[in-house]
């Protein structure tokens, strides 16, 4: 084997002899975007971003750096949240790139099922089921950006989970590139398969660890026909969870997004984000955006006014309004998706991405905002999210005037009285954002002794040379 130096020189001609010179980035401007994560955590190095065609050229790749022992950090949308599709700064870890797999490769709307490519963006694939009058529900603030491949990899939530289950619960069948370069497909359509182990169940989550996705099998749904919104002002969160099981018994489970926003990110989005516009709601700590829908000609609107005058009523809600068009619909989602960005543009910011049993969700925001108090002077809490899901951003933004390094290295300590309290009521350190670099001690901390073991075992029997992805997930 040659030694790595003089092969990581040679690395990016011998990667265009194998794929051609389109498939091969490595003009360091060019290189640039795809070695910095989104949220600017982790900046990395690499000889070359490698952009294969097809499944053929992926399997080329894998097979070629395995035998050469070269490391590959798979990259879709680059939108996560936990730099897992960063390289080290090592700079000999290549980046793999499944921009240019980006074909939906069959719709069957009779059959509700469609094959895409890894790189198709999410976005593409909603629209490909749109325009054959299905749904497809995976639906995320970086829609326009993050790629369907990296919704399996990283098991992504967002808003509809509460009606439709995370990426996991929409996939059907996957094409997945092993390490050493050969090629599992499962793309079949099959609801019903009980033949051995679930295996393309372990690639979805597995944040590149494990094998590369090229394509994959997505469930559909009917197109809804109906649809109903609401922006609601609410006293606290006990009353958005009743309200919302009031509405999910009133709707016949037809309730699909429920999403709670505190009026300091309305605020923040109303300050930092340009076209953002005041819902026109009585004042209130809380808001709850439900939508109701429906593929059935249903009125909704009366449904959800009826189950809103009996909220306001029993105190649960104190106003409400109801989008009256698509426009007025979509700039009430504006105000939630448009929460990360805010944050972000508000100055330095602390997150966790928790889930508990609904049940304790009360309790965890009573005694997590007392642990952001003592533990975080320097921050105020903006915790929002997917809260019919029991998963909250809980997040920190850093107060007008104080030290941003200040307020910085509050994270450790507050992490981790955050997430000893998640874990004390059964919840989880990473709901929906994943593992990736950042939560590694995390898992290691908080996964059963058994269950770590039995990871470390499966990412053995799949990658034994330790090439995809190293450092992300587990050690
Ligand atoms: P990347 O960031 O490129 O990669 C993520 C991980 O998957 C990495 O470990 C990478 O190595 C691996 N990977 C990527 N493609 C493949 C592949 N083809 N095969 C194997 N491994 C692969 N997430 C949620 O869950 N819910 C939300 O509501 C949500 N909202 C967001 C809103 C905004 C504004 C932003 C910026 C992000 C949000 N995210 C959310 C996080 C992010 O968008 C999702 O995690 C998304 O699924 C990542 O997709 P990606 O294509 O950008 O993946
Ligand atoms: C969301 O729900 C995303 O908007 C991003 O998951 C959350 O920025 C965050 O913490
Ligand atoms: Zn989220």
């Amino acid at each position: 084997m040659p030694q790595p130096d003089a092969l990581l020189m040679n690395l990016p001609a011998r990667l265009r002899q194998l794929l051609g010179n389109e498939a091969v980035l490595d003009d360091p401007a060019l290189l640039a975007p795809y070695l910095v994560d989104h949220r600017r955590l982790y900046q990395g190095a690499s000889p070359a971003v490698v952009q294969p065609a097809d499944t053929a050229g992926v399997a080329t790749l894998l097979a070629f750096c395995n035998n050469e022992g070269i490391a590959v950090v798979p990259q879709g949308g680059n939108t996560s949240y936990c730099g897992g599709a960063t390289p080290d700064e090592s700079g000999r870890q290549l980046v793999l790139s499944l921009r240019r797999l980006n074909k939906i490769r069959s719709v069957d709307a009779a059959g509700f099922s469609m094959v895409a490519e890894a790189g198709c963006l999410l976005a593409q694939v909603q629209q490909t089921a749109a325009d054959v009058q299905r749904l497809f529900p995976l639906s995320l603030g970086s829609e326009g950006s993050c790629q369907i491949g990296g919704n399996l990899a990283t098991n992504a939530g967002g808003t509809a989970v509460l009606r439709y289950g995370m990426t996991r619960d929409l996939v059907l069948g996957l094409e997945v590139v092993l390490a050493d370069g050969s090629v599992l497909s499962t793309l079949s359509p099959l609801r019903k398969d009980n033949t051995g182990y679930d295996l393309k169940g372990l690639f979805v989550g597995s944040e590149g660890t494990l094998g590369v996705i090229t394509a994959a099998c997505l469930k559909l749904f009917p197109a809804p026909q109906s649809v109903a919104t609401a922006w609601i002002s609410l006293p606290d969160p006990t009353a958005a969870l009743t309200l919302l099981g009031r509405l999910r018994a009133a709707s016949g489970d037809r309730t699909s997004s429920c999403e709670l926003v505190p009026q300091v990110a309305l605020d923040l989005v109303l300050q930092h984000v340009p076209g953002a516009r005041d819902p026109g709601v009585a004042r209130a700590p809380w808001y709850l955006l439900v939508e109701l829908s429906s593929p059935a000609d249903d009125d909704l609107d009366a449904l959800l006014t009826t189950a809103l005058s009996d909220a306001l009523e029993a105190g649960l809600a104190t106003d409400a309004v109801l989008a009256q068009s698509a426009t007025q619909r979509a700039a009430l989602w504006m105000l939630r998706e448009s929460v990360p960005a805010a944050q972000s543009r508000a100055g330095g910011s602390l997150k966790h991405d928790i889930s508990v049993p609904l049940s304790a969700l009360p309790q965890f925001i009573e005694q997590g905002s007392v642990l952001c108090k003592e533990l975080a002077p320097e921050g105020y809490l903006v915790a929002y999210g997917h809260v019919g899901d029991g998963n909250l951003h809980f997040n920190l933004n850093q107060r007008d005037g104080t030290d941003e390094a200040d307020f910085l290295e509050r994270e450790l300590p507050l992490k981790r009285a955050v997430h000893d309290l998640v874990a004390s009521l059964g919840g989880s350190f990473s709901a929906e954002h994943g593992v990736g670099r950042l939560k590694v001690g995390e898992l290691e901390r908080y996964a059963p002794p058994i269950e770590l073991e039995l990871m470390r075992r499966i990412k053995q029997a799949f990658d034994p040379l330790g090439i995809l992805n190293p450092g992300k997930v587990l050690r």
